[in-house]
Order: C-alpha cells, then sequence, then structure tokens
C-alpha cells in the first residue's frame, strides 16, 4: 500500500471518525460547518434557534419528505420533531416519525417523513436527536412546510449504508422531548422503553470512542510519515 493511499484512507477513515452524526436532508442549520461540540446543545446543537436568523430553508412536503443523516457511532436511537415556533427553544415540538434505532455506522435515512398538513404554509425546524453513547446530540434545520409530497427522492441524497439497518424500538428519553411539556409519557410509553442497560452501553461507547481511535491513527500517521521521510 503507498503512502498516498494510506495517508487518504487515513484521512477519509479519521473524518469519518470525528462525526457524531450529521443531518444530511434537509440541510442543516449549520450547513457543513458544524461545530461537533456543540452538539450536545439542546435543541438544535450549535444552529441558531432563532428562525428569523436561518439563512437557509428547504422545502419539507408535509405528505411525505426525506429525512436522513450521517452516524459515526456503531448504534444510536433517534427521534425525528418539528416546531412551527419561530423560537425551537421554547421547547413545543411534535413528533413526526417513531424512534428509530439505527445499527452500523453511516447513512440513513426515511424516504418518507410527514408533517401535520395545517403547517403548509408555515416555516418552521424540523429536529433531530441522537441518543448515542456520548449523551443526547442535536441538529436541526429550517423548513418551508409545503404541500403535498416530495416528487423524487434523490438516492445520492437519501440512501442507506450498506452495513445499516433500522427498526423501530421505544426510547422514552427521546419521546420526552416532544409536547409542550403539559403531557407527562404514557403508562404503555414507559413500559416499553427498555431499561438503560448500564454495562452494555458502557460496552458500546468503548467500542465507537472516537479519541482513543482517532488519537491512535494519528500517532501511527504520524511514525508512518516520519518513517517515510526519514
Ligand atoms: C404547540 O404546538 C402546537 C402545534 O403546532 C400548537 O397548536 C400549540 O398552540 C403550541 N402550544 C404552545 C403552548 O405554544
Ligand atoms: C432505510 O432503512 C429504513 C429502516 O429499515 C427504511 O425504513 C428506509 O426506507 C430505508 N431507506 C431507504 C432510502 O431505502
Ligand atoms: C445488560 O447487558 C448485558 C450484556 O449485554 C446482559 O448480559 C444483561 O442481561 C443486560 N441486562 C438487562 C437488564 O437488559
Ligand atoms: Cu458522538
Amino acid at each position: 500500500m503507498s503512502l498516498r493511499a494510506l495517508l487518504t484512507a487515513s484521512a477519509l477513515f479519521l473524518s469519518s471518525a470525528h462525526a457524531h452524526f450529521s443531518l444530511t436532508t434537509p440541510v442543516s442549520l449549520e450547513g457543513d460547518e458544524m461545530d461537533e461540540k456543540l452538539q450536545t446543545s439542546a435543541p438544535c446543537g450549535g444552529g441558531t434557534t432563532d428562525i428569523t436568523k436561518a439563512t437557509f430553508f428547504t422545502d419539507f412536503h408535509v405528505d411525505g419528505s426525506p429525512l436522513g443523516w450521517l452516524l459515526g457511532h456503531p448504534q444510536a436511537n433517534f427521534l425525528i420533531r418539528a416546531t412551527t415556533d419561530e423560537d425551537a427553544s421554547k421547547a413545543n415540538w411534535t413528533q413526526l416519525f417513531p424512534v428509530v434505532q439505527q445499527s452500523g455506522f453511516g447513512k440513513f435515512c426515511e424516504p418518507v417523513v410527514t408533517a401535520p398538513e395545517e403547517w403548509v404554509g408555515k416555516k418552521g425546524f424540523v429536529g433531530v436527536v441522537a441518543n448515542a453513547p456520548d449523551g443526547m446530540l442535536y441538529q436541526c434545520a429550517a423548513v418551508n412546510f409545503v404541500s403535498g409530497a416530495a416528487a423524487s427522492i434523490d438516492s445520492e441524497v437519501c440512501t442507506n449504508g450498506t452495513s445499516v439497518s433500522g427498526s423501530f424500538t421505544g426510547d422514552s428519553q427521546l419521546t420526552a422531548l416532544v409536547g409542550d411539556g403539559s403531557v407527562s409519557p404514557s403508562p404503555s410509553e414507559t413500559a416499553s422503553s427498555p431499561a438503560p442497560n448500564q454495562s452494555d452501553s458502557a460496552a458500546t461507547s468503548v467500542m465507537g470512542g472516537r479519541l482513543p481511535v482517532g488519537t491512535l491513527a494519528v500517532s501511527v500517521l504520524m511514525v508512518l510519515v516520519g518513517a517515510a521521510l526519514a
């Protein structure tokens, strides 16, 4: 393997290993400039929560729009929610899709996510929350809610990675993040949600630990570059 190929492979590995998750469609508030460190901030990570400050709006068809992301962890649960409030921090979110558990690193996309019909003509935020081994991670997009369904789904944008699978799951931590705060989770929701399994999530975060692996890769890379230059 040539040094160039190795460098390219390592760079790719490092960049993908660095993302917790990134919202790919609709276009996220931060675009390509996402600040990883702010991803744990509710409700939109490093993105603005003031709709009047949003710079890019994607049309979101209420009868069905694609919603996709890229996951940098081996597994996470995802909540898809939205609000028409101008201030996303007001915490009045509506759940748009059942909680999905993604297994496997990479791209995931649901081609048909719907929103309430009465939102047509309004602006709002679509938010995705990942319950990941390193905590709750947030991203949002600014959207125009429009009528009908998306005419065609771009398979470049909306696709599932080859080693990725998805299933519906219960997650009371995620479903607690919708509603106006006055409704408590129903007993059935609470019962169907698996209790957090400490040993399980500890194992996952070790496997998915970005920093140790990345640091190791950098060290290996430096040794190799050093050897090549010597
Ligand atoms: C919360 O959102 C719903 C749906 O958009 C809206 O009807 C309701 O008035 C909102 N409640 C508050 C307290 O803003
Ligand atoms: C991706 O996988 C999920 C879960 O199996 C599925 O619902 C969805 O339709 C798939 N997306 C695409 C673009 O095929
Ligand atoms: C927690 O995970 C461990 C290891 O995967 C498993 O043996 C154990 O049965 C799990 N406990 C519960 C309560 O799910
Ligand atoms: Cu992460």
